[in-house]
Parts: structure tokens; sequence; C-alpha cells
């Protein structure tokens, strides 16, 4: 999971485009065996690492109603009037990532880390700052950036952070600074297709969450008469991994269920506003 100098050379502004150095998705005309290109030897290295931890999964769906009727009315307005950083639309990612840090607040231990404790035994180091890593799809292949301090930042913030990140990844400018210091990951498959999906686990943090595609379904609800009845509902589904040594899946459950809430009912996280 530890971000190594040839990572950071391989994407610095200085190397070539990433079209220049590798084709992930090209047409095989005859068979051959071709060397990994360097994000494939990263993954290669640090995916190996990471299934030397035991993974505990855990499924759920979410009614993105309430997210979506919170991001139609602030796109709404910003349309009119853009946020300080220039913001003039946001997606569902910067309300995903700020419930994220608001549910670790409840649950701390899932921005954690295991290290090696005073004794030479495993321990764990619990970190103030929320840096959530968002997987992005780049031109290159998987990028990891991560949103720094998202427990001091507003949704609006994190949706600037995210522009810049998504911009830099798409043009290979990433600083080293946005991809060292990741403290949980989040990933959304949903832009691309899926639903659930396997998250595989950084070395540096016990927790990630993949979202998929949101979904319009067919949901059973009880009415305000206690009256039960089929209703198209828009579906989101999460995926997380957790590092099972330490852990357990009730904590889990629970810190998927909180998180769960703030997205249900946006309302909630406002309440929360100190
Ligand atoms: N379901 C349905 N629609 C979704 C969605 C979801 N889960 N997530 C985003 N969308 C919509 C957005 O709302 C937006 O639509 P509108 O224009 O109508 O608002 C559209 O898809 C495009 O969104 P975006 O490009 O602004 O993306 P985002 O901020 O939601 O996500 C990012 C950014 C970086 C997460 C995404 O581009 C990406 O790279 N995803 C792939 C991650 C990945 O590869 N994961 C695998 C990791 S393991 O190999």
């Amino acid at each position: 999971g530890r971000i190594l100098k040839e990572d950071v050379l391989f994407l610095s502004p200085s190397t070539p485009s990433p079209s220049q150095q590798i084709t992930l998705a090209s047409k095989v005309a005859e068979s051959s065996i071709q060397p990994l290109n360097p994000i494939q030897k990263i993954m290669f290295r640090t995916m190996t690492a990471s299934l030397s931890i035991p993974h505990f999964g855990l499924s759920d769906e979410i009614a993105m109603e309430g997210a979506s009727s919170f991001r139609s009315k602030l796109n709404a307005l910003l349309s009119k009037s853009p946020s300080k950083d220039g913001v003039k639309r946001i997606s569902y990612m910067p309300i995903m990532v700020k419930a994220l840090s608001m549910a670790l607040k409840t649950y701390p231990i899932l921005n954690a880390c295991v290290v090696e404790g005073t004794d030479g035994s495993p321990a764990l180091a619990y970190r103030a700052a929320h840096n959530i890593g968002i997987a992005m799809d780049c031109p290159n292949g998987l990028i990891v950036p991560n949103v720094k301090d998202v427990q001091n930042l507003s949704i609006l913030d994190i949706a600037a952070e995210l522009q810049r990140l998504q911009e830099a990844g798409a043009t290979g400018k990433l600083l080293p600074s946005d991809l060292q210091g990741g403290t949980i990951t989040l990933s959304n498959i949903g832009t691309i297709g899926g639903t659930y999906t396997s998250p595989v686990l950084v070395t540096s943090e016990v927790c990630i969450g993949a979202v998929g595609q949101i979904q319009r379904l067919p949901r059973f609800v009880t009415d305000a008469q206690g009256v039960e009845q089929v209703v198209p509902r828009q579906i989101l589904t999460a995926s997380w991994s957790a590092d099972h040594r330490v852990i357990d899946g009730a904590t889990m459950a629970k810190f998927n269920s909180l998180w769960k809430s703030y997205l249900e009912q946006p309302e909630l996280m406002a309440s929360e506003l100190s």
C-alpha cells in the first residue's frame, strides 16, 4: 500500500503522456507476451500484498431519493450562483464522501491502520485526518488520490477538490502528496457500470467501500396508512471490505447503516453540523 519513488516518478508531469505509455484496451491482432506496464506493476505489487489480509465483505442497498433530491436542489442553486471555488454542479461523490467522514466520527477504527506496537506486536494507529482515497479510472489506469481532511470540509469543498484531482488525474498532473496519506478508500464503479463488487484493501487501510450504478428498481414500502405497496426506488448498491483481523462484521455493519442513514436522509447530516 506504500507509494514508492518509482510510482511518483511514473505519475509526475514530466513523464510521457499516458496514451504514449500504455494502451489498456487495445485490440490484439497477434498472440504475444508483453511486460506489465508501470501501473500494472504497481497494481501487481500492492494487490498481492493486500491479499495477505483476511477480507470481510458486506453489501447493502441504499435508497437514493433523499440524496438525489438534495443534489438536485443544490445543483439548481449552484447553476445560478457557483461556489467560491467555482463549483457549478456536484455529482453524488461529494455527498457520499462527506457521509463517510461523518460516519467515521462514530466508528474511528475504520479510519485506523495496523502498525507494529512498541512491544513489537500488532497495534492500531488511529488517525485524526479523514483522507479519503477515491479510485479513479484515469487514461493510464487505476489511480487513487485522496481528499485530505474531509472532516473539516463542506460538501462543496469536497466537490472542488474532487474536480481538481479528476482534472489532474486525467492529465497526469497529480502531485505525490495527492497520492500519499490516504486513510480509507471509496470507489464509484457506477459511472462505468456494475452493481456489486469485492473491493481489495490497501495495506495501509482497514476499510474500503465501492458503490455500483444507481438503478430504478421495484421495492416494497409501507405507506402512512400501514398499507404495503410496490414502488419504484433509486437503488445504489454499496460493497465494503474490511480487515477482518481487526474489524468485526458487526462494526462494519453498524458503520454501513450509519453511512446509509446519512445518504437516505441528508437532513441528518445537516443536523450534525457544528
Ligand atoms: N450511479 C449512477 N450515476 C452515477 C453514479 C452512480 N453510482 N455515480 C455518478 N453518476 C453520474 C453522475 O451523477 C454524473 O451524472 P450527471 O452529469 O447527470 O450529474 C455522471 O455519472 C458522471 O459523473 P462524474 O464523471 O462527475 O463522476 P463522479 O464524481 O460521480 O465520479 C470518479 C468520479 C473519479 C469516481 C469516476 O469518474 C471514476 O473514475 N470511477 C471509476 C472508479 C474505478 O475505476 N473503480 C474501480 C477501482 S478497482 O479497480
